[in-house]
C-alpha cells in the first residue's frame, strides 16, 4: 500500500476548504483531481515546447511533435495495443464513441442493421448509436438487466442475429460503480463474428487494462478521469477494423494529397486526428499514466476496493438506506429514505463534501430502478478513510434533519 498522505500532497486542490470546511471529493467518476505533476507538464509544454505539431521543419514543432508521439507511446503501454497506429488521441470517451459511431456506422450499417448496447449505458453510448439509427435505419437491441442489476448475459445471447453489427457496451457502471464482465460478453460476440467496442471511461483509473488480453475491437477513454486534463481521451482500435473504415472529420493532417478531383487519406492514427490535435493534452496525459504507472495500478485498485467495503458497510447502518446495484470499488450510488437525492447532495456540499445527485447522464438506467436519481460518491487513489468517515456523518447529520 501507497502512502496517502503523501499522494494527497501531490493534488494541490486537495488542501482547499470548502465553506471553512476540508474538501471531501468524492465527485471522482465525473472527474479526478490533477496531480502536481500534471499541472506542470501543461505548464512546461507551453512555455517550453509549444508548436503545431507535424507540419514544422524549425525546432520546436520537432520536439512538440516527438513529444506527441512519444505520449501516445505511452498510452500504447498502458492499455498494451499492439501498435501505435491503434492508438487514436480525441476530445475524450464521448468523442471517441462518435468516431466509431459516425466511421464504423459509414462504413459498415445500413437499414435494418442491429447494434446491441446495455440498459445501463451512459447516454454518450447510446445517443450516437440513436442518431445512426435517424440517418441509417439502424436498430439498437438493448441487453436488459438482472433483479441485482447485473447485464442479463442470458438475454444478451439471444439478441444476437444475422443483423447483428457491433456490440457497444460500458466496462464499469458510472452510477453503480459496478464492473461487467466484458471478457465473457467479447467472446460472445466474436462467437457470431460480431465486433464489440468497450467504454472503458469508468474502469481505465481503476484496473489494469490489457487491449489485446481483453480482445476489444474498440476501448475507449478519458483522459481526466484518469488524472490527466480534459479535452483529450482515447480511441483504441484494432488496426484492421479501424484501417477499413472512412475517416471521421475531414481536414489538415488526415490526408496524403488533396485535388479538387480526389483526395487521398493519410494512414492510421493520423487518418483519424483531423485538425491540430491536443498535443498539449497529449503529452500531460502521459504525464498522468506515468504518475499512475508510479503509484501502481493493482494498489490503486485495491485501497479504493477496500474503501468501498468499508464506506459501504457504514452506510447500510443509515436508516433508510438504498444501495444501487453491486458497487466493487470506483462508486457508490444511493438514496436514503425519500430525501431527494438533490437536496442531500446541496446540504452535503455545505459540509465540504462533493458528490454529484441527479440521473448521472444515465437515464435509461434511472427510469429502470424507478427513482428520480441517485446520490452518487465515488472513488479515487488519493481518498481516505475519514473522508469516508466524514460522508457517512454529514449524510447521518442530513437524514436527522429530514425526520
Ligand atoms: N461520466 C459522470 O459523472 P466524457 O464526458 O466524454 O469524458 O465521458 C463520457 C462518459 C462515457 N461513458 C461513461 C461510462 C461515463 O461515465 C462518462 C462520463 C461522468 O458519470 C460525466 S457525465
Amino acid at each position: 500500500m501507497y502512502d496517502l498522505q503523501e499522494i494527497r500532497n501531490e493534488f494541490p486542490i486537495l488542501q482547499r476548504q470548502i465553506y471553512g470546511k476540508p474538501l471531501v471529493y468524492l465527485d471522482n467518476a465525473a472527474t479526478t483531481q490533477k496531480p502536481r505533476c500534471v499541472i506542470e507538464a501543461i505548464t512546461e509544454a507551453y512555455t517550453n515546447v509549444n508548436a503545431n505539431v507535424h507540419r514544422g521543419v524549425h525546432f520546436l514543432s520537432q520536439r512538440a511533435t516527438e513529444q506527441y508521439e512519444d505520449a501516445r507511446e505511452r498510452v500504447r503501454r498502458f492499455i498494451n495495443a499492439k501498435s501505435r497506429q491503434e492508438v487514436i488521441f480525441t476530445r475524450g470517451t464521448t468523442e471517441s464513441i462518435n468516431l466509431v459511431a459516425s466511421s464504423f456506422g459509414d462504413t459498415f450499417l445500413g437499414e435494418g442493421d442491429e447494434v446491441i448496447i446495455s440498459t445501463m449505458e451512459h447516454h454518450s453510448n447510446i445517443v450516437p448509436w440513436q442518431l445512426q439509427a435517424q440517418r441509417k435505419g439502424i436498430k439498437l437491441r438493448v441487453i436488459p438487466l438482472r433483479e441485482d442489476a447485473s447485464l442479463d448475459k442470458e438475454a444478451y445471447t439471444t439478441l444476437f442475429s444475422e443483423k447483428t453489427r457491433l456490440v457497444s457496451i460500458t466496462h464499469t457502471s458510472n452510477v453503480m460503480g459496478m464492473t461487467n464482465p466484458v471478457k465473457e460478453f467479447i467472446d460472445i460476440a466474436h462467437s457470431h463474428n460480431v465486433p464489440v467496442l468497450i467504454d472503458g471511461a469508468q474502469s481505465i483509473p481503476h484496473k489494469k487494462i490489457d487491449v489485446q488480453e481483453l480482445d476489444a475491437d474498440f476501448f475507449v477513454f478519458s483522459g481526466h478521469k484518469i488524472y490527466g486534463p480534459t479535452g483529450i481521451g482515447v480511441l483504441y482500435g484494432k488496426e484492421e477494423l479501424l484501417n477499413s473504415m472512412n475517416p471521421y472529420q475531414g481536414g489538415g493532417e488526415m490526408i496524403q494529397t488533396v485535388r479538387f478531383e480526389k483526395t487521398t487519406f493519410n494512414e492510421l492514427p493520423y487518418k483519424f486526428e483531423a485538425g491540430t490535435p491536443d498535443y498539449v493534452g497529449a503529452i500531460a496525459l502521459a504525464q498522468a499514466i506515468d504518475f499512475v504507472e508510479s503509484v501502481g495500478i493493482e494498489q490503486i485498485a485495491a485501497h479504493e476496493q477496500q474503501l468501498t467495503i468499508y464506506t459501504l458497510d457504514k452506510l447500510r447502518e443509515i436508516p433508510g438506506m438504498r444501495i444501487f446495484g453491486k458497487p466493487d470499488g470506483s462508486a457508490i450510488s444511493f438514496l436514503v429514505g425519500d430525501i431527494h437525492p438533490a437536496d442531500l447532495g446541496t446540504l452535503l456540499d455545505r459540509l465540504g463534501i462533493a458528490i454529484r445527485t441527479g440521473h448521472h447522464c444515465a437515464q435509461p438506467l434511472i427510469d429502470h430502478f424507478g427513482i428520480p436519481g441517485t446520490v452518487r460518491a465515488s472513488f479515487a487513489m488519493y481518498n481516505t478513510y475519514e473522508e469516508a468517515d466524514t460522508l457517512v456523518a454529514g449524510i447521518t447529520r442530513v437524514a436527522k434533519m429530514f425526520e
